[in-house]
């Protein structure tokens, strides 16, 4: 049927599961015509709003055109629209902000309410009923199973011959019957390579030939190369110290020009034979699968530019054959994180000079995209790197506080913090320790001394486990939004 009618058989108020991962695999055509149909009921005087629970972000079609006509009353668990994000700080639309790896079992353990729709997009439906996943597997399989009625979008852009290249596991089960996830190295198959759906639950088909979003990534600039080097540096000495193998442990990277920088680095560094256990896998990944630095990859999603599409494209069976695409609690999942070493590298918007770490917002308040699966990496990683340029907005703005913000990640779960200023290898050290290091590594010349000065003053009165001045603590920031600078 048309996006159309199958827009029209959502109900106002609707839990709906999308299909959707970092701009890959979202549906095209339904989510545009819904927007479409709310605007309309909104112009006729009657409340209409959803909420969407999904992978992790889509793009401009579905999260932008939902949250554009105020048709979104709930999102979760991760977006990076800039619609979405304006409305979620204007407090026009809730935002719940969740670690990607527990969306699927908090949606199993109903703790988020009943899920009455799956809006999935596939690359095709096989004649057994079976769905052929797209570039992203997100919570496809989560959505499929709970929801009460199912609505595919097929599109016919993607070839058939990414079937193959997924994993989708069937063995989770809910507490106390749960078993260890059979995953010992990132390039194992455990599940099945097509998604399971009941016939009867599919109200709807749409047929679409349109491509994901394709982001664009900058080259690396100075900043983010200085960044890449001292990690590739750091990763050295520790192979060397005999702490990680030559070909080091599986890699996790966030999302952003700073981590496709450290991968762009990996590519000139000495280490072979790498692995990738991450949740997406953006261009610095394949370029290293291309050149055979790396040798397989797991990710829960594939998102591209346009160029390293078509490379893809071009080499899909070389790429079938060293790449799996899983479900998200499986790509991220704390057991396997930790069982297979992950080494962790996410950005961040600030750090304190004791090591909590801000990934989600602006000045405290203003959400930016979510904490996504930083949380899952870095927490249960091998090793967890925070990476940030030491300055924002042109410089007016450190990020190295003495305070954050807004914690995502407490100082227990930070190990290195890097900025191409430096970096701060914080593993091991107490509070006062961690906070010189901090100053001395991370931040940037035109806030050391300002650091260094809060620090000093800090120590000389009041607990001295973590020393801070409480009145003071959040000035910078308070101090940033009144004149546009931390800068005194
Ligand atoms: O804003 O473009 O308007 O100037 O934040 O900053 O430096 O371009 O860095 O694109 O790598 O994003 C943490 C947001 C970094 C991202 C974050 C402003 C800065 C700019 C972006 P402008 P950069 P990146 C796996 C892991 C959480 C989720 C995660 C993120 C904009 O990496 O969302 O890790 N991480 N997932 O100017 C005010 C500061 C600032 C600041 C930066 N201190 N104060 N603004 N900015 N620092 C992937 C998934 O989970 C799917």
């Amino acid at each position: 049927m048309s996006a159309e009618q199958a827009a029209a058989l959502i109900d106002p108020g609707a839990n709906v599961g999308m299909s959707g991962f970092t701009g890959a695999g979202y549906p095209k055509a339904i989510p545009a015509a819904l927007a479409q149909r709310i605007s309309a009921e909104h112009a006729a005087g009657n409340p209409f709003r959803i909420s969407i629970w999904t992978g992790a972000s889509t793009a401009p079609e579905l999260d932008g055109a939902l949250a554009q006509v105020d048709g979104i009353e709930m999102r979760l668990p991760f977006q990076s629209d800039p619609v979405c994000r304006a409305k979620i700080n204007s407090g026009a639309m809730h935002f719940a902000d969740m670690h990607l790896s527990h969306v699927a079992q908090h949606a199993w353990f109903g703790f988020l309410g009943k899920l009455s729709v799956a809006v999935i997009e596939v690359t095709a439906i096989n004649a057994d009923g079976t769905l052929v996943p797209t570039m992203a597997v997100g919570n496809n399989k989560t959505w499929l199973d709970l929801a009460d009625k199912v609505i595919l979008e097929v599109n016919y852009r993607l070839p058939m011959a990414v079937d193959g290249m997924h994993d989708i596991y069937y063995g989770t089960a809910l507490p106390p019957h749960r078993k260890p996830i059979m995953l010992s190295a990132p390039n194992d198959r455990i599940g099945e390579t097509t998604l399971r759906c009941d016939p009867d639950k599919v109200i709807a088909i749409v047929e679409t030939d349109s491509p994901d979003r394709n982001t664009t990534f900058a080259a690396p600039d100075a900043v983010s190369a200085r960044i890449a080097e001292h990690i590739i540096d750091f990763l050295g000495h520790e192979v060397r110290k005999g702490r990680l193998p030559n070909d080091l442990l599986p890699l996790q990277s966030g999302v952003g020009n700073v981590a496709n920088a450290v991968l762009a680095g990996l590519q000139q560094s000495p280490f072979e034979n790498l692995t990738g256990y991450t949740e997406v896998l953006q261009d610095g990944m394949l370029d290293l699968l291309r050149s055979g630095k790396m040798r397989s990859a797991s990710a829960s999603a594939i998102s591209l530019s346009s160029s390293a599409l078509a490379d893809f494209l071009d080499n899909i069976d070389f790429y079938r054959d060293r790449i799996v695409l899983r479900p998200q609690e499986i790509s991220n999942h704390p057991e396997v994180v930790r069982r297979l070493g992950v080494v962790a590298m996410n950005s961040m918007i600030e750090a304190d000079i004791y090591g909590n770490i801000n990934s989600t917002h602006v000045m405290g308040s203003s959400m930016m995209n979510g904490i996504g699966g930083s949380g899952d990496f870095a927490r249960n990683g091998f090793l967890s790197f925070f990476v940030t340029p030491s300055v924002a907005k042109g410089g007016g703005i450190s990020c190295i506080v003495p305070m954050c913000s807004h914690v995502d990640h407490t100082e227990h779960d930070t190990q290195v913090i890097v900025t191409e200023q430096g970096l701060a290898d914080l593993r091991g050290l107490s509070p006062r320790q961690r906070a010189q290091i901090v100053i001395d590594q991370c931040a940037h010349p035109d806030f050391r001394p300002m650091l260094q000065d809060y620090f000093d003053r800090a120590q000389q009165s009041g607990g001295q486990h973590t020393p801070h001045i409480l009145s003071e603590a959040l000035s910078w920031h308070d101090r940033c939004l009144k004149t546009g600078t931390m800068k005194v």
